[in-house]
């Protein structure tokens, strides 16, 4: 097998935030096949952010239009003993991760992903059930985290698996049970500049009935895109494996899955 030239290897490693932990990373670097498989994954990766280039961005706001009160919708805190548990310690064991079809799979504390670039924007939430709010979301772009865990071939959709088991529906327990909230975007999106992994809201960790301790943020669709208590980030080729198969879950219940505003 011919080795990976230096400079490739090098350009690799740096393209890593140092703040990140990584898993399984001496084995995929020293393993050949693994090690082109990350490397064909920055490809992709560079092809998907050539094209959002030409995307436009949600309108943001200023600090003076920043709603009063943020109405908080759907699960307004988690039933699940798990979230219960990494609540009542300040989700310092929480942890966020990231694996499917990627080079390197991650597994990223609060204070790893604060060690990141932050970026914050006033933007507003639209729910389907006729409201609004404006409100200041602080957090790490979802792209840098891809980046650092190197996409394969053939990703296609990001997938985020939520701590909550919807409203009257049982839980059935797991991440990836009928009743359990998940929400998917595609890559265009998840490179989206706006697309950030919120912790703040209004300049203070969000709480539990927005979604602690990290939320999504995608700024161009609306309210039931913005998954809140994420857990698990899943790089998929398909949606079919989760849920219902239609990539969240109200679009498993007849909400379109592309929600564009
Ligand atoms: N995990 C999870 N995410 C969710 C929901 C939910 O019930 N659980 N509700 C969605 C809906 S319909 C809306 S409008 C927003 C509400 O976010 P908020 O509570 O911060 O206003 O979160 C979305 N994300
Ligand atoms: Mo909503």
């Amino acid at each position: 097998m011919r080795p990976t030239p230096v400079v490739q290897r090098r350009q690799l490693l740096t393209a890593l935030p140092a703040a990140l932990a990584l898993t399984g990373c001496d084995a995929i670097t020293r393993n050949p096949t693994a090690r082109a498989i990350v490397e064909s994954g920055e490809q992709a990766t560079w092809r998907w952010q050539r094209v959002v280039g030409r995307d436009g961005l949600a309108r943001e706001f200023s600090a003076a239009d920043i709603s009063p009160v943020f109405k908080a919708n759907g699960t307004k805190r988690p039933g699940n003993p798990e979230w219960q548990r990494l609540a009542a310690g300040g989700f310092a064991d929480w942890r966020l991760k990231i694996s499917g079809l990627v080079g390197r799979e991650l597994s990223l504390s609060l204070a790893d992903l604060a060690r990141l670039p932050q970026r914050t924007q006033i933007t507003r939430h639209d729910c389907v059930e006729g409201w609004s709010a404006i409100g200041q979301w602080t957090g790490p772009a979802l792209s840098q985290l891809l980046k650092a865990a190197a996409l394969r071939d053939g990703a296609r959709y990001i997938v985020f698996l939520c701590a909550d088991d919807y409203g009257a529906e049982a839980a059935k327990g797991g991440l990836q049970s009928a009743s359990r909230y998940y929400e998917s975007i595609d890559l265009v999106d998840a490179f989206h500049p706006q697309t950030i992994l919120a912790h703040s809201l209004n300049n203070a960790p969000i709480d539990a009935a927005h979604g602690a301790p990290l939320r999504l943020r995608v700024e161009r669709q609306l309210g039931y895109k913005q998954a809140k208590y994420l857990m698990q980030i899943v790089v998929a080729d398909s949606l079919a494996p989760f849920g219902g198969g239609k990539g969240g879950y109200w679009p498993d219940r007849g909400y379109e899955w592309y929600a564009g505003t």
